[in-house]
Protein backbone atom coordinates (compact mmCIF):
# COMPACT_ATOMS: atom_id res chain seq x y z
CA UNK A 1 0.00 0.00 0.00
CA UNK A 2 1.29 3.64 -1.28
CA UNK A 3 1.19 6.03 1.36
CA UNK A 4 3.48 9.18 2.84
CA UNK A 5 5.71 7.42 5.16
CA UNK A 6 7.48 10.00 7.43
CA UNK A 7 10.85 9.96 5.20
CA UNK A 8 8.97 10.86 2.58
CA UNK A 9 6.99 13.89 3.58
CA UNK A 10 10.48 14.76 5.40
CA UNK A 11 12.61 14.75 2.15
CA UNK A 12 10.06 16.51 0.35
CA UNK A 13 10.10 19.47 3.04
CA UNK A 14 14.26 19.56 2.94
CA UNK A 15 13.48 20.04 -1.28
CA UNK A 16 11.43 22.69 -0.84
CA UNK A 17 13.96 24.38 1.18
CA UNK A 18 17.01 23.49 -1.23
CA UNK A 19 14.83 24.88 -4.11
CA UNK A 20 13.78 27.88 -2.94
CA UNK A 21 17.70 28.83 -2.04
CA UNK A 22 19.02 27.15 -5.08
CA UNK A 23 16.16 29.30 -7.13
CA UNK A 24 17.21 32.90 -5.23
CA UNK A 25 21.23 31.98 -5.36
CA UNK A 26 20.58 30.84 -8.94
CA UNK A 27 18.94 33.86 -10.03
CA UNK A 28 21.32 36.59 -8.38
CA UNK A 29 24.29 34.30 -10.40
CA UNK A 30 21.90 34.76 -13.79
CA UNK A 31 21.84 38.46 -12.85
CA UNK A 32 25.95 39.28 -12.92
CA UNK A 33 26.07 38.21 -16.48
CA UNK A 34 22.04 38.32 -17.70
CA UNK A 35 22.34 37.07 -21.21
CA UNK A 36 22.09 33.76 -22.01
CA UNK A 37 23.53 32.15 -25.69
CA UNK A 38 23.28 29.47 -27.86
CA UNK A 39 27.33 30.32 -28.62
CA UNK A 40 30.35 30.07 -26.69
CA UNK A 41 31.80 33.64 -28.01
CA UNK A 42 28.69 35.86 -26.37
CA UNK A 43 29.52 38.89 -28.84
CA UNK A 44 26.86 41.25 -27.32
CA UNK A 45 24.02 41.20 -29.60
CA UNK A 46 24.18 37.11 -30.02
CA UNK A 47 22.28 36.58 -27.10
CA UNK A 48 18.95 34.58 -27.22
CA UNK A 49 17.28 36.38 -23.99
CA UNK A 50 18.70 39.07 -22.16
CA UNK A 51 17.26 40.30 -18.97
CA UNK A 52 17.55 44.19 -18.09
CA UNK A 53 17.53 47.14 -20.33
CA UNK A 54 21.50 48.13 -20.34
CA UNK A 55 23.07 48.79 -23.72
CA UNK A 56 26.68 48.78 -23.78
CA UNK A 57 28.51 51.87 -25.33
CA UNK A 58 29.98 51.42 -29.02
CA UNK A 59 32.98 53.97 -28.94
CA UNK A 60 34.06 53.09 -25.48
CA UNK A 61 35.66 50.70 -23.81
CA UNK A 62 33.50 48.74 -21.27
CA UNK A 63 33.75 45.36 -19.24
CA UNK A 64 31.70 42.63 -18.89
CA UNK A 65 31.48 44.09 -15.07
CA UNK A 66 29.55 47.01 -16.21
CA UNK A 67 26.79 44.70 -17.72
CA UNK A 68 26.08 43.27 -14.74
CA UNK A 69 22.11 44.05 -13.27
CA UNK A 70 21.25 44.60 -9.66
CA UNK A 71 18.27 41.94 -8.49
CA UNK A 72 15.93 42.55 -5.82
CA UNK A 73 16.83 40.39 -2.51
CA UNK A 74 13.26 38.71 -2.91
CA UNK A 75 14.47 37.14 -5.70
CA UNK A 76 18.41 37.11 -5.34
CA UNK A 77 19.90 35.52 -2.58
CA UNK A 78 21.85 38.35 -1.81
CA UNK A 79 20.41 41.01 -3.88
CA UNK A 80 21.80 44.26 -5.34
CA UNK A 81 24.17 43.89 -7.71
CA UNK A 82 27.04 42.15 -8.28
CA UNK A 83 27.29 40.13 -5.14
CA UNK A 84 28.33 36.77 -7.13
CA UNK A 85 30.85 35.31 -4.42
CA UNK A 86 28.07 34.80 -2.28
CA UNK A 87 25.09 33.34 -4.50
CA UNK A 88 28.10 30.68 -5.56
CA UNK A 89 28.41 30.07 -2.03
CA UNK A 90 25.19 29.38 -1.49
CA UNK A 91 23.76 27.85 -5.00
CA UNK A 92 27.23 24.91 -4.26
CA UNK A 93 26.00 24.49 -1.34
CA UNK A 94 22.88 23.74 -1.39
CA UNK A 95 22.98 21.68 -4.71
CA UNK A 96 25.47 19.60 -2.36
CA UNK A 97 22.43 19.00 -0.08
CA UNK A 98 19.78 18.74 -2.96
CA UNK A 99 21.76 16.36 -4.48
CA UNK A 100 22.11 14.23 -1.39
CA UNK A 101 18.54 14.66 -0.10
CA UNK A 102 17.51 13.82 -3.41
CA UNK A 103 19.66 10.33 -3.73
CA UNK A 104 18.64 9.21 -0.29
CA UNK A 105 14.47 9.78 -1.27
CA UNK A 106 15.50 7.71 -4.17
CA UNK A 107 17.46 4.99 -2.31
CA UNK A 108 14.31 4.87 -0.02
CA UNK A 109 11.57 5.32 -2.89
CA UNK A 110 13.50 1.92 -4.25
CA UNK A 111 14.12 0.49 -1.00
CA UNK A 112 10.50 0.46 -0.07
CA UNK A 113 8.69 -0.29 -2.72
CA UNK A 114 7.43 3.53 -2.68
CA UNK A 115 8.94 4.05 -6.36
CA UNK A 116 5.61 2.60 -7.97
CA UNK A 117 4.21 5.78 -6.87
CA UNK A 118 6.39 7.95 -9.55
CA UNK A 119 7.30 5.36 -12.10
CA UNK A 120 4.99 4.39 -14.48
CA UNK A 121 4.54 0.87 -15.13
CA UNK A 122 2.61 0.75 -18.25
CA UNK A 123 2.33 2.62 -21.52
CA UNK A 124 -1.43 3.55 -20.36
CA UNK A 125 0.15 6.02 -18.74
CA UNK A 126 -0.31 8.32 -21.58
CA UNK A 127 -3.32 7.91 -22.71
CA UNK A 128 -4.48 8.35 -19.43
CA UNK A 129 -2.40 11.00 -18.18
CA UNK A 130 -4.19 13.07 -21.36
CA UNK A 131 -7.23 11.82 -19.65
CA UNK A 132 -7.00 13.52 -16.86
CA UNK A 133 -5.48 16.63 -18.47
CA UNK A 134 -9.03 16.75 -20.42
CA UNK A 135 -10.68 16.68 -17.11
CA UNK A 136 -9.01 19.78 -16.19
CA UNK A 137 -9.05 21.49 -19.10
CA UNK A 138 -13.10 21.31 -19.15
CA UNK A 139 -12.57 22.85 -15.48
CA UNK A 140 -13.65 19.34 -13.71
CA UNK A 141 -11.84 18.00 -11.32
CA UNK A 142 -11.06 13.90 -10.99
CA UNK A 143 -12.69 11.84 -8.46
CA UNK A 144 -10.34 11.03 -5.03
CA UNK A 145 -10.61 7.28 -6.57
CA UNK A 146 -8.51 8.38 -9.35
CA UNK A 147 -5.59 9.13 -6.82
CA UNK A 148 -3.54 5.80 -5.66
CA UNK A 149 -1.77 7.67 -4.61
CA UNK A 150 -1.57 9.83 -7.56
CA UNK A 151 -3.55 10.31 -10.68
CA UNK A 152 -1.75 9.39 -14.28
CA UNK A 153 -1.22 13.16 -15.38
CA UNK A 154 0.35 13.60 -11.58
CA UNK A 155 2.38 10.41 -11.57
CA UNK A 156 3.98 11.35 -14.84
CA UNK A 157 5.09 14.80 -13.88
CA UNK A 158 6.74 13.24 -10.90
CA UNK A 159 8.48 11.05 -12.62
CA UNK A 160 10.15 14.00 -15.32
CA UNK A 161 10.60 16.32 -12.37
CA UNK A 162 12.50 13.49 -10.52
CA UNK A 163 14.11 11.48 -13.00
CA UNK A 164 14.44 13.31 -16.14
CA UNK A 165 14.59 16.78 -14.70
CA UNK A 166 16.62 17.13 -11.28
CA UNK A 167 19.66 14.58 -13.68
CA UNK A 168 19.44 17.66 -16.35
CA UNK A 169 19.98 20.27 -13.66
CA UNK A 170 22.98 18.33 -12.49
CA UNK A 171 24.79 17.30 -15.90
CA UNK A 172 24.17 20.88 -17.03
CA UNK A 173 25.54 22.20 -14.14
CA UNK A 174 28.78 19.84 -14.57
CA UNK A 175 28.78 21.08 -18.01
CA UNK A 176 29.86 25.01 -17.05
CA UNK A 177 33.04 23.98 -14.51
CA UNK A 178 35.75 25.50 -16.17
CA UNK A 179 37.97 21.85 -14.70
CA UNK A 180 35.64 19.70 -16.17
CA UNK A 181 35.11 20.85 -19.39
CA UNK A 182 38.58 22.05 -19.91
CA UNK A 183 39.71 18.23 -19.11
CA UNK A 184 36.68 16.55 -21.02
CA UNK A 185 35.73 19.04 -24.23
CA UNK A 186 33.89 15.97 -25.85
CA UNK A 187 31.52 16.70 -22.55
CA UNK A 188 30.58 20.42 -23.26
CA UNK A 189 30.28 19.14 -26.82
CA UNK A 190 27.41 16.78 -26.17
CA UNK A 191 25.64 19.06 -24.74
CA UNK A 192 26.14 21.75 -27.15
CA UNK A 193 29.05 24.16 -25.72
CA UNK A 194 29.51 25.85 -22.21
CA UNK A 195 26.48 28.31 -23.19
CA UNK A 196 24.12 25.89 -24.17
CA UNK A 197 24.74 24.40 -20.51
CA UNK A 198 23.95 27.49 -19.27
CA UNK A 199 20.95 27.95 -21.25
CA UNK A 200 19.26 24.60 -20.69
CA UNK A 201 20.51 25.02 -17.06
CA UNK A 202 18.21 28.30 -17.02
CA UNK A 203 15.11 26.47 -18.93
CA UNK A 204 15.37 23.94 -16.63
CA UNK A 205 14.95 26.44 -13.80
CA UNK A 206 12.08 28.00 -15.61
CA UNK A 207 10.20 24.18 -15.93
CA UNK A 208 11.04 23.78 -12.30
CA UNK A 209 8.78 27.25 -11.71
CA UNK A 210 6.29 26.26 -14.00
CA UNK A 211 5.68 23.22 -12.14
CA UNK A 212 6.06 24.79 -8.82
CA UNK A 213 3.00 26.99 -9.54
CA UNK A 214 1.09 24.50 -11.42
CA UNK A 215 2.04 21.94 -8.42
CA UNK A 216 0.86 24.18 -5.41
CA UNK A 217 -2.55 25.64 -7.59
CA UNK A 218 -3.53 22.24 -7.79
CA UNK A 219 -2.84 21.29 -4.31
CA UNK A 220 -4.76 24.68 -2.98
CA UNK A 221 -7.83 24.15 -5.00
CA UNK A 222 -7.89 20.18 -6.12
CA UNK A 223 -8.96 18.03 -3.09
CA UNK A 224 -6.37 20.15 -1.41
CA UNK A 225 -7.70 19.22 2.36
CA UNK A 226 -6.57 15.36 1.78
CA UNK A 227 -3.61 16.64 -0.24
CA UNK A 228 -2.44 18.26 2.24
CA UNK A 229 -3.36 15.99 5.35
CA UNK A 230 -1.07 13.50 3.14
CA UNK A 231 2.03 15.41 2.92
CA UNK A 232 1.47 16.74 6.76
CA UNK A 233 0.45 14.31 8.92
CA UNK A 234 0.77 10.90 6.49
CA UNK A 235 -2.71 10.20 5.69
CA UNK A 236 -6.16 11.70 4.96
CA UNK A 237 -7.90 10.06 8.59
CA UNK A 238 -4.91 11.86 10.79
CA UNK A 239 -5.91 15.22 12.76
CA UNK A 240 -6.75 18.48 10.51
CA UNK A 241 -6.11 20.81 12.93
CA UNK A 242 -2.63 19.31 13.32
CA UNK A 243 -2.16 19.35 9.54
CA UNK A 244 -3.05 22.53 9.29
CA UNK A 245 -1.01 23.65 11.53
CA UNK A 246 2.45 21.66 10.78
CA UNK A 247 1.52 23.37 6.98
CA UNK A 248 1.69 26.99 7.74
CA UNK A 249 4.42 26.25 10.40
CA UNK A 250 6.58 24.50 7.62
CA UNK A 251 5.67 27.72 5.17
CA UNK A 252 6.30 30.03 7.69
CA UNK A 253 10.07 28.57 8.59
CA UNK A 254 10.80 28.05 4.89
CA UNK A 255 10.31 32.19 4.85
CA UNK A 256 12.11 33.10 8.02
CA UNK A 257 15.28 30.73 6.65
CA UNK A 258 15.20 32.65 3.43
CA UNK A 259 15.16 35.64 4.93
CA UNK A 260 17.73 34.81 7.71
CA UNK A 261 20.42 33.85 5.39
CA UNK A 262 19.77 37.24 3.54
CA UNK A 263 20.04 38.88 5.85
CA UNK A 264 22.80 37.17 7.24
CA UNK A 265 25.16 36.80 4.40
CA UNK A 266 24.85 40.49 3.07
CA UNK A 267 26.04 41.65 7.06
CA UNK A 268 28.64 38.54 7.32
CA UNK A 269 30.12 38.50 4.08
CA UNK A 270 33.47 37.51 5.05
CA UNK A 271 32.15 34.87 7.87
CA UNK A 272 29.82 33.03 5.43
CA UNK A 273 33.09 32.63 3.10
CA UNK A 274 35.14 30.98 5.65
CA UNK A 275 31.98 28.97 7.15
CA UNK A 276 30.79 27.40 3.54
CA UNK A 277 33.80 27.34 1.41
CA UNK A 278 35.71 24.35 3.35
CA UNK A 279 32.36 22.35 2.07
CA UNK A 280 32.32 23.87 -1.05
CA UNK A 281 36.10 23.24 -1.82
CA UNK A 282 35.75 19.29 -1.23
CA UNK A 283 34.11 19.35 -4.47
CA UNK A 284 36.29 22.16 -6.23
CA UNK A 285 39.49 20.51 -5.14
CA UNK A 286 38.64 17.36 -6.72
CA UNK A 287 37.56 19.05 -9.67
CA UNK A 288 40.17 21.35 -9.71
CA UNK A 289 42.87 18.05 -9.86
CA UNK A 290 41.52 17.85 -13.27
CA UNK A 291 44.37 19.25 -15.82
CA UNK A 292 42.83 21.32 -18.96
CA UNK A 293 43.58 19.06 -22.14
CA UNK A 294 41.87 21.75 -24.83
CA UNK A 295 42.47 21.62 -28.40
CA UNK A 296 40.54 23.96 -29.85
CA UNK A 297 41.06 24.66 -33.64
CA UNK A 298 41.79 28.18 -35.40
CA UNK A 299 38.35 28.49 -36.37
CA UNK A 300 36.90 27.86 -33.10
CA UNK A 301 38.63 31.28 -32.08
CA UNK A 302 36.28 33.54 -31.00
CA UNK A 303 35.78 36.80 -33.25
CA UNK A 304 34.70 38.90 -30.02
CA UNK A 305 36.32 38.37 -26.84
CA UNK A 306 34.93 40.15 -23.58
CA UNK A 307 37.12 42.55 -21.13
CA UNK A 308 37.07 42.64 -17.98
CA UNK A 309 39.49 44.60 -16.14
CA UNK A 310 40.21 47.58 -17.60
CA UNK A 311 43.92 48.51 -18.86
CA UNK A 312 45.56 50.26 -15.43
CA UNK A 313 45.45 54.08 -15.28
CA UNK A 314 48.36 53.47 -12.93
CA UNK A 315 51.27 55.52 -14.15
CA UNK A 316 54.06 53.37 -14.16
CA UNK A 317 52.17 50.75 -16.56
CA UNK A 318 51.35 53.83 -18.57
CA UNK A 319 54.95 55.16 -19.37
CA UNK A 320 56.05 50.82 -19.54
CA UNK A 321 53.27 51.14 -22.76
CA UNK A 322 54.73 54.31 -24.19
CA UNK A 323 57.65 52.87 -24.66
CA UNK A 324 55.80 49.72 -25.92
CA UNK A 325 56.74 47.39 -22.75
CA UNK A 326 60.61 47.43 -24.30
CA UNK A 327 61.46 48.58 -20.18
CA UNK A 328 59.28 46.07 -18.42
CA UNK A 329 60.78 43.27 -16.72
CA UNK A 330 58.91 40.55 -14.80
CA UNK A 331 60.58 40.40 -11.51
CA UNK A 332 60.18 36.72 -9.76
CA UNK A 333 61.14 36.21 -6.15
CA UNK A 334 60.18 35.17 -2.73
CA UNK A 335 61.04 31.16 -1.78
CA UNK A 336 63.31 30.50 -4.25
CA UNK A 337 66.87 29.98 -4.77
CA UNK A 338 67.47 31.82 -8.08
CA UNK A 339 65.46 34.97 -8.02
CA UNK A 340 65.45 37.15 -11.40
CA UNK A 341 63.78 39.28 -13.81
CA UNK A 342 62.86 39.05 -17.21
CA UNK A 343 61.85 41.25 -19.92
CA UNK A 344 59.85 40.39 -22.78
CA UNK A 345 62.92 40.05 -25.05
CA UNK A 346 64.11 37.71 -22.29
CA UNK A 347 61.31 35.60 -21.92
CA UNK A 348 61.05 34.92 -25.81
CA UNK A 349 64.43 33.98 -26.01
CA UNK A 350 64.93 31.81 -23.38
CA UNK A 351 62.21 30.15 -23.19
CA UNK A 352 60.58 27.54 -25.50
CA UNK A 353 57.30 29.13 -27.09
CA UNK A 354 53.93 27.43 -26.23
CA UNK A 355 50.76 27.89 -27.59
CA UNK A 356 47.20 26.87 -26.87
CA UNK A 357 43.60 27.50 -28.26
CA UNK A 358 41.16 27.50 -25.29
CA UNK A 359 38.25 28.69 -23.95
CA UNK A 360 37.85 31.16 -21.30
CA UNK A 361 35.19 31.00 -18.55
CA UNK A 362 34.09 33.96 -16.40
CA UNK A 363 32.66 33.63 -13.34
CA UNK A 364 29.96 36.16 -13.95
CA UNK A 365 29.19 33.16 -17.14
CA UNK A 366 30.18 34.76 -20.56
CA UNK A 367 32.94 32.78 -22.44
CA UNK A 368 35.01 33.26 -25.16
CA UNK A 369 37.63 30.92 -27.41
CA UNK A 370 41.23 32.49 -27.87
CA UNK A 371 44.70 31.49 -28.96
CA UNK A 372 47.27 31.90 -26.52
CA UNK A 373 51.18 32.23 -27.00
CA UNK A 374 53.67 32.13 -24.30
CA UNK A 375 55.85 30.55 -21.70
CA UNK A 376 55.00 27.64 -19.62
CA UNK A 377 55.24 28.30 -16.12
CA UNK A 378 56.26 24.99 -15.29
CA UNK A 379 59.47 25.81 -17.39
CA UNK A 380 59.67 29.31 -15.22
CA UNK A 381 59.55 27.16 -12.32
CA UNK A 382 62.37 25.04 -12.50
CA UNK A 383 64.36 28.10 -13.55
CA UNK A 384 63.92 29.65 -10.37
CA UNK A 385 64.15 26.65 -8.35
CA UNK A 386 61.29 27.56 -5.41
CA UNK A 387 62.42 26.01 -1.95
CA UNK A 388 60.54 22.84 -0.98
CA UNK A 389 58.62 24.71 1.58
CA UNK A 390 57.12 27.48 -1.16
CA UNK A 391 53.60 25.86 -1.97
CA UNK A 392 51.84 29.14 -3.48
CA UNK A 393 52.89 31.89 -6.48
CA UNK A 394 51.26 35.11 -6.20
CA UNK A 395 50.71 37.03 -9.41
CA UNK A 396 50.90 40.60 -8.93
CA UNK A 397 48.94 43.09 -11.15
CA UNK A 398 49.79 46.72 -12.35
CA UNK A 399 46.12 47.67 -11.94
CA UNK A 400 44.57 50.07 -9.07
CA UNK A 401 40.77 48.90 -9.18
CA UNK A 402 37.94 51.43 -8.54
CA UNK A 403 34.38 49.96 -7.54
CA UNK A 404 31.39 50.70 -9.44
CA UNK A 405 31.28 54.34 -7.69
CA UNK A 406 35.12 55.18 -8.63
CA UNK A 407 36.44 55.29 -5.87
CA UNK A 408 40.08 54.09 -5.74
CA UNK A 409 40.57 50.38 -3.91
CA UNK A 410 43.96 48.22 -3.86
CA UNK A 411 46.00 46.48 -6.62
CA UNK A 412 45.08 43.32 -8.36
CA UNK A 413 46.48 40.19 -7.68
CA UNK A 414 46.08 36.80 -7.72
CA UNK A 415 48.01 33.15 -6.82
CA UNK A 416 48.00 29.99 -7.25
CA UNK A 417 49.32 26.24 -5.88
CA UNK A 418 52.46 25.07 -7.60
CA UNK A 419 50.74 21.89 -8.12
CA UNK A 420 48.32 24.26 -10.01
CA UNK A 421 50.87 26.12 -12.20
CA UNK A 422 52.86 22.91 -13.17
CA UNK A 423 49.80 21.77 -15.46
CA UNK A 424 50.55 21.93 -18.83
CA UNK A 425 47.98 24.28 -19.94
CA UNK A 426 48.99 27.04 -17.24
CA UNK A 427 51.00 29.37 -18.81
CA UNK A 428 51.76 33.16 -19.24
CA UNK A 429 51.01 34.37 -22.69
CA UNK A 430 52.91 37.52 -24.40
CA UNK A 431 50.63 36.33 -27.21
CA UNK A 432 46.85 36.58 -27.91
CA UNK A 433 45.59 35.26 -31.54
CA UNK A 434 49.24 35.45 -32.81
CA UNK A 435 49.59 38.96 -32.24
CA UNK A 436 50.86 40.80 -29.04
CA UNK A 437 48.75 40.92 -26.06
CA UNK A 438 46.50 43.62 -26.46
CA UNK A 439 46.25 46.47 -24.12
CA UNK A 440 42.67 45.51 -22.82
CA UNK A 441 43.17 41.97 -22.49
CA UNK A 442 46.62 41.91 -20.24
CA UNK A 443 49.70 43.47 -22.17
CA UNK A 444 52.42 42.69 -21.31
CA UNK A 445 51.93 39.39 -19.90
CA UNK A 446 49.26 37.63 -18.48
CA UNK A 447 48.41 34.39 -16.63
CA UNK A 448 46.33 31.71 -18.34
CA UNK A 449 45.45 28.51 -16.28
CA UNK A 450 42.48 26.63 -18.38
CA UNK A 451 41.05 24.83 -15.85
CA UNK A 452 40.09 27.80 -13.78
CA UNK A 453 37.26 30.83 -14.48
CA UNK A 454 38.50 33.58 -15.50
CA UNK A 455 39.89 35.92 -12.27
CA UNK A 456 41.94 33.85 -11.49
CA UNK A 457 44.01 35.15 -14.47
CA UNK A 458 45.94 38.01 -13.79
CA UNK A 459 47.04 40.73 -16.36
CA UNK A 460 49.27 43.34 -16.34
CA UNK A 461 51.61 41.46 -14.68
CA UNK A 462 54.26 43.07 -12.62
CA UNK A 463 55.67 40.68 -10.43
CA UNK A 464 55.60 36.96 -8.91
CA UNK A 465 56.15 36.03 -5.23
CA UNK A 466 56.40 32.23 -4.11
CA UNK A 467 55.26 31.86 -0.74
CA UNK A 468 54.48 28.84 1.86
CA UNK A 469 51.25 30.88 2.81
CA UNK A 470 48.94 33.28 1.70
CA UNK A 471 47.05 34.24 4.50
CA UNK A 472 50.08 36.76 5.15
CA UNK A 473 49.22 38.48 1.13
CA UNK A 474 46.32 40.57 1.11
CA UNK A 475 43.46 39.59 3.43
CA UNK A 476 45.09 36.09 3.38
CA UNK A 477 41.97 34.97 0.74
CA UNK A 478 44.23 34.40 -2.01
CA UNK A 479 43.38 37.26 -4.50
CA UNK A 480 41.99 40.59 -5.21
CA UNK A 481 38.17 39.20 -6.15
CA UNK A 482 38.70 36.56 -3.16
CA UNK A 483 39.13 39.34 -0.92
CA UNK A 484 37.28 42.37 -1.79
CA UNK A 485 34.51 40.23 -3.80
CA UNK A 486 34.45 37.26 -1.26
CA UNK A 487 35.11 34.98 -4.18
CA UNK A 488 36.07 31.10 -4.19
CA UNK A 489 39.79 30.62 -4.48
CA UNK A 490 39.53 27.14 -6.35
CA UNK A 491 37.01 28.76 -8.61
CA UNK A 492 36.90 24.93 -10.72
CA UNK A 493 33.25 25.43 -11.28
N1 LIG B 1 45.12 42.56 -13.47
C1 LIG B 1 43.88 42.10 -13.68
N2 LIG B 1 43.72 40.86 -14.14
C2 LIG B 1 42.48 40.36 -14.37
C3 LIG B 1 41.32 41.12 -14.09
C4 LIG B 1 41.51 42.43 -13.58
O1 LIG B 1 40.55 43.16 -13.31
N3 LIG B 1 42.80 42.89 -13.40
N4 LIG B 1 40.07 40.57 -14.31
C5 LIG B 1 39.98 39.10 -14.37
C6 LIG B 1 38.71 38.59 -14.86
S1 LIG B 1 37.41 38.62 -13.79
C7 LIG B 1 38.59 37.97 -16.08
S2 LIG B 1 37.15 37.22 -16.56
C8 LIG B 1 39.70 37.99 -17.04
C9 LIG B 1 39.24 38.67 -18.29
O2 LIG B 1 40.22 38.62 -19.27
P1 LIG B 1 40.01 39.42 -20.62
O3 LIG B 1 39.75 40.85 -20.26
O4 LIG B 1 41.21 39.23 -21.43
O5 LIG B 1 38.78 38.83 -21.27
O6 LIG B 1 40.84 38.64 -16.54
C10 LIG B 1 41.11 38.48 -15.18
N5 LIG B 1 42.37 39.10 -14.86
MO1 LIG C 1 35.70 37.34 -14.69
Amino acid sequence: MLGFPLWLRIGHYLNIIFMTLLMRSGMQILADHPMLYWNDDCAPGSEWIKFGKKVMPKDKLWTSLDQAEAINPVLGITGGRHNLGAARRWHFFTAILWVTNGFIYVTLLFATGEWLRYVPVSWSIFPDAWHTFLTYASFHVPPLAAYNPFDPLQQLTYFIIIFILSPLQIITGLGMSPSFIGRFPWYSKMLGGKQAARSLHFLGFVSFVVFVIIHVTLVAFVHSRTLIMNITVGGPTGNWNLAITIFWLAILFMILLNVAITWYTLRHQRRVQDILDPFVNVFMRILGRLPSRQAYTEKDISPYFIVNGPPPRDADWQTLKENDFKDWKLEIGGLVKRPCSLSLEDLKREFTKVEQITKHNCIQGWSGVAKWGGVSVSDLIKRVEPFSKARYMVFYAYDTKYDTEGVEGRKYYGSFTLKEMMMPQSILAYEMNGKPLPLEHGAPLRVRAESRLGFKMVKYLKSIEFVDDLRTIGDGHGGYRQDVQFYDNIASI
